[in-house]
């Protein structure tokens, strides 16, 4: 199902291991080259987006959620649309998040047992059991592409012994996921777990390893810790992670995360944080467009502007409209400035990882590395 190996063919060192790379994956008669970023669409839509606009700006993959989609529309609809795909239109593939990390977030009171995890549901509070294996049910009846294993992303702080604890529950939940599967033609992919201790997160992946999963995810991280301790789990995480395998860090998408991550060798991201902060009025520009790379649309001096939001976009919205229109609509509180300014926020972190994916295809990365730094993360730099 993915087509393993990497597009360079030579003798590699450990570094190169580690390092950028481009991948293929192919879902279907979907392709497509890695590292991505995947948009978030939680409830059977990237918010405000029709599944054309999501397309067009060139992107294959989105995420839906099996915790939502689970509680609305229900499994018994999703079936009888043979899935999600044709449920709403979806011509790309589908990665579907297990809903271990919703609980976290959404539910107050939950109570995670070595069963899984029960919590009052966020709609009408009835109580529901997400197990590992109603997981995998459930990701098969939405018959998503990539399906996420049921995980606990361990709270952040959390000390050594409570970060093992929870770790090496996800792990037990990972083997009980790969052994509920029915339908054997889609990918499933591990989580690693282990908080912020680089010991526990190398225990994480040998023991998925055993389960020889389609793909590996780094997950439990960007929940509060700073930069630093992002990468620095990074490092200490890639270099055990399979080179010939896809590798996927979980709800991470600023511009100067997704840079280094991919240098570290990461190759699929998602994170609502381009569409979420569409929809709030904050959208990413070069640096050429704004010093900081990032312009609040309300803001007063975007009054009588005919620019656009960026004038080396090629969105359609930078292509038509101006910060003046776009700030009126903002204003106004019309619905239309949620799909303009979601569609120029994707297509910024579209062109950010093509920009990547080209450099490192030339050879040319660490020449390109400090202009595309400057360019789309001036804050980085
Ligand atoms: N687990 C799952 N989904 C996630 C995460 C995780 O740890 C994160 C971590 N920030 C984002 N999405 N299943
Ligand atoms: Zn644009």
């Amino acid at each position: 199902l993915i087509e393993k190996g990497i597009a360079r063919e030579n003798e590699k060192s450990l570094l190169e291991q580690v390092g950028p790379r481009i991948t293929k994956l192919k879902f279907g008669n979907v392709e497509l080259e890695t590292p991505i970023f995947m948009p978030v669409g939680t409830v059977g839509s990237v918010k405000s987006l029709s599944p054309e606009d999501v397309y067009s700006i060139g992107y294959r993959v989105i995420l839906g959620n099996t915790y939502h989609l689970n509680l609305r529309p229900g499994m018994e609809l999703m079936r009888d649309f043979g899935g999600l795909h044709e449920f709403m239109r979806w011509p790309g593939a589908i990665l579907t998040d297990s809903g271990g990390f919703q609980v976290m977030s959404l539910a107050k009171i939950r109570k995670i047992t070595e069963e899984g995890a029960t919590f009052a549901n966020h709609i009408n509070g009835a109580k529901i059991t997400l197990t590992p294996e109603n997981v995998v049910e459930i990701q098969e009846d939405i018959d998503s592409d990539i399906q996420m294993v049921l995980d606990e992303c361990t709270p952040y702080p959390a000390t050594h012994a409570e970060a093992l604890a929870s770790m090496e529950r996800s792990m037990r939940w990972a083997k009980r996921a790969r052994q509920a599967r029915k339908k054997l033609n889609r990918a499933q992919f591990g989580i690693v777990q282990g908080g912020m201790y680089g010991d526990l997160r190398v225990k994480s992946i040998k023991q998925l390893i055993e389960n020889d999963f389609e793909g590996y995810a780094i997950g439990g991280l960007s929940v509060g810790e700073s930069k630093r301790e992002m990468r620095r789990l990074l490092s200490a995480t890639i270099p055990w992670m399979p080179e010939n395998k896809p590798r996927y860090l979980m709800g991470v998408g600023a511009p100067d995360d997704l840079i280094d991550a991919i240098l570290l060798g990461i190759d699929m991201f998602d994170c609502v944080m381009p569409t979420r902060n569409a929809r709030n009025g904050s959208v990413f520009v070069r640096s050429s467009a704004a010093p900081t790379g990032k312009i609040q649309i309300k803001n007063s001096a975007h009054k009588s502007s005919r620019e656009p939001l960026d004038s080396q976009c090629l969105c359609y919205t930078c292509k038509n409209y101006s910060r003046a229109y776009l700030r009126h609509l903002f204003v106004a509180e019309e619905l239309l400035v949620f799909r303009l300014m979601s569609i120029h926020n994707l297509q910024f972190l579209y062109d950010l990882t093509h920009e990547m994916r080209e450099a490192i295809r030339s050879g040319e990365l660490f020449h390109s590395l400090p202009d595309i730094r400057r360019k789309y993360a001036p804050g980085s730099v």
